[in-house]
């Protein structure tokens, strides 16, 4: 196998995290997105949605969405499970990840790149231009201060995001919330489910503060 990724960016990050937490070494060559080498011909050949992360198989089957290579290598790697046990777990997992992928994800997502040069005409990931829709940017702060109170009332509730056990779901909450400062937004101090979630997630992920 091999795993093609850039590592400063948030979705490889994703999948970094989930690799390491359950122990999970892959070769691994890094598309520098910089230097724009997720739209070579050279990568193309590998995975036509000029995206990162992406992992080749010894069969030569790519896959290219982070949540299908996380399920892939949890087939592979069972311990240490991160996409639930039981039918209603995995579920779970599933559910929340969505929720957090779909809410907060892609509201920074869209908030980045649709403003500033360095994406312009590059608002979507992928090989087509998309050109900037400025609207956007403020449609995604809503959607992200939505988002964040509703999280924290699930976190009052609940140790972990989907439930009982540390799963996939709150490495994808860990990485957008750091995400978000790249759009400089953070946890709203009455958020203090969240808060707590935060610095749990960290630790066990053993992320130093
Ligand atoms: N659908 C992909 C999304 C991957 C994605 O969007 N990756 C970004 C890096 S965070 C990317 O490759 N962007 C390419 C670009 O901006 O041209 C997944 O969930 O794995």
């Amino acid at each position: 196998m091999k795993l093609y990724t850039y590592d400063p960016a948030p979705n490889p990050r994703r999948l970094t995290l989930f690799m390491q937490y359950k122990g999970i070494e892959i070769e691994t060559v890094q598309v520098d997105m910089m230097k724009a080498e997720q739209l070579t011909e050279e990568y193309r050949k590998v995975n036509p949605n000029c995206t990162v992360p992406a992992l080749q198989l010894d069969d030569g089957t790519v896959l290219s969405e982070v949540i299908g290579i996380c399920m892939y290598l949890e087939g592979l790697y069972p311990d240490k499970p991160l996409l639930g046990t039981t039918p209603l777990e995995k579920a779970q997992v599933i559910s929340w990840d969505h929720n957090v992928f779909l809410t907060m994800m892609m509201a920074v997502a869209s908030m980045l790149r649709n403003r500033g040069d360095s994406f312009r005409n590059r608002a979507l990931p992928g090989p087509l231009d998309v050109p900037q829709i400025p609207e956007l940017v403020e449609r995604g702060r809503l959607q992200l201060e939505h988002a964040m109170p509703q999280m924290d009332a699930r976190l009052a509730d609940n140790t972990w995001v989907a439930g009982e056990h540390f799963s996939f779901a709150d490495i994808d909450l860990l990485v957008c919330v750091d995400f978000m400062a790249w759009v400089k937004q953070s946890i709203p101090a009455d958020c203090t489910h969240l808060q707590a979630w935060y610095a749990s997630a960290k630790a066990e992920l053993g992320i130093s503060a």
